[in-house]
């Protein structure tokens, strides 16, 4: 496997305009011509074992520090030491862009065997594309015990990219099953390129706040059991949830999502910006180029967000002005 080290370029290092090849980031090849049609026509792929056992137990240390309070944020102060992992972690549903505080997890989203799959399928659907890749996204899941899941969304609602090219990168690190809340997808469902409509659930015990779409056949859905060390690739467009933990452990993922490169980012509008050149560069290059370093980098906050939940022992859920833009 050969991989270089990337280097990110810094603001003002390109004129306006400008394409900077020489921080091109190169990755791995990592599929077959086999692999990568899966992707195109069902919107999701599993690559078990591409996690080491190694990598998995520094996710779950740095989980825990996280939660511990470990990095200087906002949100997670620091806890005495006298806590153990488990009471650190219990109420905790999912952490919002773990890796804007915690190297380790931004070590994650740059990880080459991921990055080498993303540079081949993330826009594939696509006549011309150059495996260039962003991120944008990061979303760290404990789910202890009890907690709900996500009733079924498509994740373009929340990340609209310019070519559908929006992915999630689904990192178990615990085996996913069933019984523990395991993601369930609709294979196929990206294809129209149709974002169904939502409503309010009335399910509170099975899923978090967050709206389901409908208008669709659920009973094409199928569970996406996995090892940890699985990685679960999804598109966007595809239609996907996961219910409730209802086994005695935690159901701990990584989440992260990317987008081509040469997509611009129209997450969210800033004055005077239209949708058509609205882009959002709170972004980590990680595959290829980055054809708008130009515009140089928004800086992000040092903090992260928490997800929460009825499970919750507080029983608290976002505040409207707590709740990140995304999902
Ligand atoms: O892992 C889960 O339970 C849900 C993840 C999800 O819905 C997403 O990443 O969009």
């Amino acid at each position: 496997m050969e991989t270089t080290t990337a280097t990110t370029p810094t603001n003002g290092h390109v004129k306006e305009g400008q394409i900077d090849t020489t921080h091109r980031i190169e990755v791995p090849k990592m599929l077959n011509e086999a692999q990568v049609r899966f992707f195109v026509e069902q919107g999701y792929l599993i690559l078990e074992g591409l996690i080491t056992p190694d990598e998995l137990d520094e996710l779950k240390r740095d989980t825990a520090f996280i939660a511990r309070g470990g990095y200087p944020n906002q949100t997670l102060k620091p806890l005495p030491a006298t806590m153990s992992d488990a009471e650190v972690l219990r109420n905790i549903l999912c952490i919002h862009q773990p890796h804007y505080i915690s190297p380790v997890m931004l070590k994650y989203v740059k990880h080459p065997k991921i990055c080498g799959v993303l540079s081949q399928i993330t826009a594939a659907h696509l006549p011309y594309w150059d495996g260039s890749v962003k991120c944008m996204q990061s979303m760290l899941f404990v789910k202890p015990p009890q907690f709900q899941g996500q009733a079924w969304h498509q994740d373009e609602i929340y990340i609209p990219t310019r070519d559908r090219s929006l992915i999630g990168a689904w990192i178990a690190i615990d085996d996913a099953t069933v019984e523990n809340g395991c993601l369930f997808v609709i294979p196929g469902s990206h294809r129209s390129g149709y974002l169904f409509p939502q409503r309010p659930h009335n399910n509170p015990d099975e899923f978090d706040f967050a709206p389901e779409s409908y208008g669709f056949d659920e009973s094409k859905e199928v569970p996406v059991e996995v090892k940890a060390g699985a990685v679960v690739f999804f598109n966007g467009y595809l239609l996907h949830r996961s219910r409730k933990n209802r086994s005695q452990g935690y159901r701990r993922v990584l989440v992260n999502h990317y987008m081509n490169a040469w997509s611009l980012l129209p997450w969210s509008l800033k004055e005077g910006e239209r949708p058509a050149n609205a882009d959002v560069r709170k972004i980590v290059p990680v595959a290829g180029v980055d054809p708008y370093s130009w515009k140089g980098y928004e800086p992000v906050a040092q903090d992260v967000w928490l997800r929460t939940c009825k499970a919750n022992t507080d029983g608290s859920t976002f505040d409207e002005d707590e709740k990140p833009a995304d999902d």
